[in-house]
């Protein structure tokens, strides 16, 4: 959301334009079966980015209230429609809603609306018609004072859904990136739809995406955002089809200036007193210690005091009481080129033995794996473990921790020279494991567990199934692709992730992600929750850097059911997350590392306790 309390008036119509899309035709099915219908909910996103531009130029054109309009499916099932006509001289199209069933073949549920090929400056293919209305109403009143011009949506999978718990255990995968038959008024069938986890959005102005402003008195005003308003599609819950916005008009010399004052989803009656709060189902979030430098790991030892690395290269000490120990525990001669530095730290699981810690940094003959000993209030160095993982200024990956079968395993990076991540004879680009006779012993060759990695920054194993979920920085704009695209996976022994081969929403002949975020988040350091009985226990948590916000993913038979923002923007960037020995998790920001907007207490350890 733009503002909320900021008045804006933006003089000039933009034109916007769409992403493209591809189209999948699914199957025609016929028999309606007994068994469970896999239905889509749709959710109505609130109504955001408002602009009030005008609809044309010169001194008549008329103020509009521009808004991004955007509707999720976070049901059962995907909301798929199948649009069909006997001959191109009938100008729509019948959409029937085509409907998943447990082990039986797909139903069709005739007639749920129409389709019709609009023609527009900024669109040309099949809409849906009325998917999505918008109306403005004054506060108190019942009627609709202005009603959207719209036809309706070209459906499609354009964005992936985070703000809501999803009802399916399927893994969501966008299927509808389709383009609605652009440009082709001749068809005589056209499919669309919305898989679970996504969303389609419209953007502020696109068409018929405004209501017009000018000849409405000034006041409080309800905008309202409907999908399904006639309750044509089918789907497990009508109630949160409405999102409002409670507004206020002014007019200024002419101009008018429109400021938000209250936000709604899940209703249409934003003009409603609020009911009174809920008791807060968020976390609870404390700063441990402030003033840090690029903190980048943080591990705690058996008494329950923690060690942190420090990017340009120190290991501080948190006390058990808290308290962050001025004087490092040791001060590591690292090459602090760009990402590089002192990176991964893990803490032998037999340390109350043998006190021995790990240190993965950046030399200038390359990365380092080093076993250390803590004694004394010291770090000492006690030796080197792997030879020839190359270093680079980008891409040096490095989180270290030990797996459930006792070894020790490292995620190195690409750095910066993509194809060792597909060469079996480099240790780039990879997750590698050491024995315990390796790490604690002289080291070697460790085993490659996976390759095909860019730059994985984050891993942990899944409680119960053992399985290992990492996160991966997807490729950068004009570097080495794209932009965005990072990843969630499942790490198999033998696997190969694909980069630099492949990466997105298609890695077919490749490991496929469990999850794909378009939007660049750059994942770093991840935990599960662990700890019994809060409302997070069993989630993968990971902490985003450009992201700036902790993600939070629920898996159900294997699959992400649900993915949650949070605390998004309100520390920064951060580094990592990792479960502490009283269930509480401790976050790391990085908002000195060149890429932020540090505040005076900068960078800091948070301590997250999750919601009961
Ligand atoms: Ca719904």
């Amino acid at each position: 959301m733009k503002g909320v309390l900021a008045w804006r008036v933006l003089p000039v119509l933009a034109v916007l334009a769409l992403s493209a899309f591809a189209l999948v035709l699914i199957g025609r099915a016929s028999s309606a079966a007994g068994a469970p219908a896999r239905l889509p909910d749709l959710v109505q996103q609130t109504p955001r980015d408002l602009e009030i531009t005008r609809a044309g130029t010169g001194p008549k054109a008329p103020y509009v209230l521009g808004f991004r309009s955007a509707v999720s499916n976070i049901g059962d099932g995907a909301l798929v429609i199948e649009g069909h006509r006997r001959g191109p001289e009938i100008g729509t199209m019948i959409a029937d809603q085509v409907v998943d069933r447990d082990g039986a073949p797909k139903s069709v549920i005739p007639d749920v609306g129409r389709l019709r090929y609009v023609v527009s400056p900024d669109h040309r293919h099949w809409h849906l018609l009325g998917f999505d209305r918008y109306e403005l109403r004054r506060a108190g009143r019942r009627v609709a004072e202005i009603r959207d011009q719209k036809t309706g949506f070209c459906l499609g999978d354009r964005y992936v859904e985070t703000g809501h718990t999803l009802q399916s255990a399927a893994a969501p995968a966008p299927v509808f990136t389709s383009r609605c038959g652009l440009g082709e008024p001749q068809l005589l069938g056209v499919s669309e739809g919305i898989s679970v986890g996504y969303g389609d959005d419209y953007a502020a102005n696109l068409e018929g995406q405004y209501l017009r402003l000018t000849g409405l008195a000034a006041g409080r005003y309800v905008l309202v955002h409907r999908v399904n308003a006639d309750r044509r599609l089918h789907e497990t819950d009508y109630g949160n089809d409405a999102a409002s916005l409670l507004l206020e008009l002014r007019w200024r010399n002419g101009q008018p200036l429109v400021r938000i004052l209250r936000q709604c989803p899940g209703t249409d009656r934003c003009d409603r007193p609020p009911a009174a709060k809920p008791a807060s189902a968020g976390p609870s979030v404390r700063t441990v210690a402030t003033g840090l430098e690029v903190p980048w790991d943080i591990a705690f030892l058996p008494d329950g005091s923690a060690l942190v690395t420090e990017r340009p290269g120190r290991v501080r000490l948190l006390g058990r009481d808290g308290r962050l120990r001025r004087r490092p525990v040791a001060r590591v001669a690292v090459s602090t080129q760009g990402e590089g530095g002192l990176l991964g730290l893990a803490v032998d699981p037999e340390f109350a033995r043998n006190r021995f810690v790990y240190l993965y940094f950046t030399t200038a003959g390359g990365m380092r794996l080093e076993r250390r000993r803590y004694a004394g209030g010291r770090l000492s160095r006690e030796r080197s473990l792997v030879d020839g993982i190359q270093a680079g200024s980008i891409h040096d990956s490095g989180r270290i921790a030990f797996g459930p079968d006792g070894r020790l395993y490292v995620a190195t990076g690409d750095a910066g020279h993509g194809a060792l991540a597909q060469r079996p004879d480099s240790l780039n680009g990879k997750f590698l494991a050491l024995a315990p006779d390796q790490y604690r012993g002289s080291g070697g060759a460790p085993e490659i567990v996976s390759r095909g990695h860019r730059n994985p920054q984050g891993f942990a194993w899944e409680p119960g199934t053992g399985r290992l979920i990492a996160t991966e920085h997807g490729p950068t704009q004009g570097l080495d692709g794209p932009g965005g695209f990072d990843e969630i996976n499942a790490i198999v022994p033998g696997g190969n992730y694909g980069w630099p081969v492949k990466f997105g929403l298609d890695q077919s002949g490749f490991n496929a992600p469990l999850r794909v975020y378009p939007e660049p988040l750059a994942p770093s350091g991840a935990t599960f929750v662990t700890r019994p009985g809060s409302a997070w226990t069993g989630s993968f948590v990971f902490a985003c850097l450009r992201g700036e916000e902790l993600r939070r993913l629920t898996f159900r038979d294997g699959r992400i059911v649900a993915d949650e923002a949070l605390l998004r923007r309100r520390f920064g960037r951060l580094r990592t997350v990792v479960e502490g020995p009283g269930g509480d998790l401790y976050l790391l920001t990085s908002n000195r590392d060149g890429r932020g907007r540090p505040t005076a207490t900068d960078d800091r350890i948070l301590r997250v306790t999750p919601p009961s």
